[in-house]
């Protein structure tokens, strides 16, 4: 008797467990791809640096849609569109487009979450025998990759080097994720599910050389090899949450997230 009413409160104290948005990387603050432009070092706006890309203009690399999210974020009107090509070459011949958090907030003590989901599809498709490095901090503590590893087509997790986990990246399905870096006890373990399904706990905390800069979140691709054709990648519901963690792929409720970004004074401003 005891123990099933212990357990009803434990599933309603379940219910509302909902952690704080510490970073918002949500792309509503953005319509268009240009709005991506008036970032700079001299106009730190908006949530997301952008620099890390090819000479061509915006729109060759950065696209919003209401297509291009997961539609299971309630919190986001819209997803990006993501390509690497060619020309989407940045302090090396390598193909990138990354885009880094723009935040006084720091992104790099205690136990965070950081969320985000991908998806491919068929059209313009990622090449699966070439390594791609995919949503990574700069020491590469904790990443996805893809065109690596056994079998090259499985989106892998990995750690300092070393993958933990995979799951074939079937085109047209979203992939939700959460890192859930505890930067004081040094370890990362992996949150995932597909489409809208909850977030469950795939990959058990492994210890990892956890550290960040706040401001060293890749939130794009790497591919190393540059050659043609060009690929598309989409991205959607990036946050950063503290406390516990939110399963829901929905989100935390859109004002959690204004609340973050009026607090940096950026929310609105482009
Ligand atoms: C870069 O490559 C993309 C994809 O092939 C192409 O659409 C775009 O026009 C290119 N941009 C430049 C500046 O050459
Ligand atoms: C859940 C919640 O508090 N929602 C509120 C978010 O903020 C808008 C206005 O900005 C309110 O209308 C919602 O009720």
């Amino acid at each position: 008797m005891l123990s099933l009413r212990l357990g009803y409160v434990l599933a309603l104290a379940g219910l509302s467990k909902a952690g704080t948005v510490v970073w918002s990387g949500s792309f509503d603050s953005y319509e268009t791809a240009a709005d991506f432009d008036k970032w700079s070092w001299a106009n730190q706006v908006g949530e997301y640096q952008w620099y890390i890309h090819g000479d061509g203009p915006t729109s060759d690399y950065l696209a919003l849609d209401e297509a291009y999210k997961n539609p299971a974020v309630e919190t986001e009107a819209h997803g990006l569109k993501l390509t690497i090509s060619s020309n989407a070459t940045w302090n090396s011949n390598m193909e990138r487009a990354e885009l880094i958090p723009q935040t006084t907030a720091d992104l790099g003590t205690g136990t965070l979450y950081y969320h985000f989901s991908i998806k491919r599809e068929e059209e313009n498709a990622p090449d699966s025998t070439l390594e791609h490095q995919i949503l990574f901090f700069e020491s590469h503590f904790t990443e996805l990759k893809y065109g690596i590893g056994s079998p090259t087509t499985d989106l892998q997790w990995y750690v300092g080097g070393t993958s933990q986990w995979g799951t074939d990246f079937v085109p047209g399905t979203w992939f939700n994720f959460a890192y859930e870096i505890d930067f004081d006890g040094q370890t990362v373990a992996l949150w995932a599910s597909t489409d809208d399904a909850e977030l469950e706990k795939v990959g058990d905390a492994v210890s990892a050389s956890t550290s960040t800069n706040s401001a060293d979140f890749h939130v794009g691709v790497l591919r190393i090899v540059n050659q043609d054709p060009p690929e598309d990648w989409y991205i959607s519901g990036v946050y950063i949450e503290s406390g516990d963690i939110t399963t829901s792929v929905a989100g935390v409720a859109a004002n959690a997230t204004s609340t973050a970004a009026k607090r940096d004074g950026k929310f609105g401003r482009l």
